[in-house]
């Protein structure tokens, strides 16, 4: 039978380094009081492993729950001694994604604070690509940052910086080496006791590399690393799981495998947040349910005329937007139809 050291003195400030805060203090029923709470910390096909402050343990799942109905960051009460999982509890957050077919999303990871999103200086570095990241991180109701590896690689990082900054309306962007300790002090102000950062990003722009400067980890216990191809700067999907691990100053870093697609869906917030811009011009269309293609008085194309809307941008607004109404599992009524039937005038 296991045992958890679960009479430390400093047991509450732990938990509340791990994460734990009112909004999960709150779901505790008067029964609850002997249950251990716990944050899950990996996930495989058959196997869950959970941790409190002071060690990391496996959990066993009720018959006919598979742990695909879990993300790691999940908060969990489980039964002291048998480490029998009693419930999950609801989260603050959760990053998600559509995968093909009609399995159920992918869970990327819960309770998240801040989804660090990384991409280098090299081919990686693709506008589309990070505003779909974007997109995801916003409609989960996290705060989004854009890590900008690889600077040691090149010359000149100001135009890297300049376009993707541009991404977002006050989206933080942080060029990192991510092999030194600076790039620590760069992601700090995120990091700290009872924050939880998550890397994302596709294989072989350094997130495993940030994890073990983070976590600072020895040497046997680092996450594996590995290079990337010369010829398009490819990684090798060298990290293949998901896992939560505790930060250096407090805190806890989550560490995911490159994503080789991620489909936008069940996201129109997220894509609201993600191109403000377009959205606030689209107020001054002269029909409300403009669709900034054909219509006369619309403001999205006189500001693409007037040069101040970025063709490509719009371009890729409108993709994601389609893809996403495309992908969105309820119809969300008639603006679904994209023949538009019913056009009112705003004044
Ligand atoms: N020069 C330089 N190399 C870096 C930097 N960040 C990462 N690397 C190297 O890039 C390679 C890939 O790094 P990983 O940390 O394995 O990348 P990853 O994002 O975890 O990749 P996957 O696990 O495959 O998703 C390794 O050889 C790292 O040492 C950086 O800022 N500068
Ligand atoms: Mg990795
Ligand atoms: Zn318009």
């Amino acid at each position: 039978m296991r045992t958890l050291v679960t009479h430390s003195p400093d047991r509450s400030a732990h938990l509340t380094n791990l994460g734990w805060s009112p909004h999960f203090e709150d779901q505790l029923a008067p029964d609850d009081a002997g249950l251990e709470k716990m944050r899950v910390a990996t996930i495989h096909r058959n196997r869950l492993t959970a941790m409190t402050g002071s060690g990391t343990e496996r959990i066993s799942l009720p018959d006919g729950l598979g742990t695909t109905a879990f993300a790691v960051g999940d908060w969990v009460l489980v039964e002291t001694g048998t480490m029998g999982l009693v419930r999950r509890l609801e989260r603050i957050s959760l990053l998600q994604r559509r995968t093909d077919g009609e399995r159920p999303d992918q869970l990327i990871a819960a309770n998240v604070d801040t989804v660090f999103i990384v991409t280098s200086c090299n081919d990686d570095f693709n506008p589309a690509r990070l505003e779909r990241y974007l997109a995801l991180a916003n409609e989960a109701g996290t705060v989004p940052v854009i890590v900008l590896t690889k600077i040691d690689m090149v010359a000149d990082t100001a135009p890297y910086l300049q376009h993707a900054r541009e991404l977002q309306l006050g989206l933080d962007v942080l060029p990192v080496n991510a092999r030194t300790p600076e790039a620590m002090e760069a992601l700090a102000p995120w990091c700290g006791p009872g924050q939880t950062v998550a890397l994302v990003g596709s294989s072989g722009v350094g997130k495993s590399t940030l994890l073990n400067m983070l976590s600072r980890k020895a040497p046997e216990k680092a996450q594996p690393t590995g290079p990337v191809r010369a010829s398009d700067d490819k990684g090798q999907h060298t990290t293949t799981a998901r896992s939560l691990h505790s930060m250096v100053g407090g805190g806890w870093v989550i560490d995911t495998p490159g994503m080789r697609t991620l489909q936008v869906s069940d996201a129109s917030y997220g894509l609201d947040v993600l191109f403000a811009e377009i959205v606030e011009l689209a107020h001054d269309c002269r029909f409300r349910d403009c669709t900034h293609a054909v219509e006369p008085g619309c403001a999205v194309q006189a500001a693409i005329a007037a040069g101040t809307l970025d063709r490509a941008r719009f371009d890729r607004w409108r993709k994601l937007s389609e893809e996403n109404l495309s992908n969105t599992r309820q119809p969300t009524g008639p603006r679904g139809n994209k023949t538009i039937k019913t056009r009112r005038g705003r004044r």
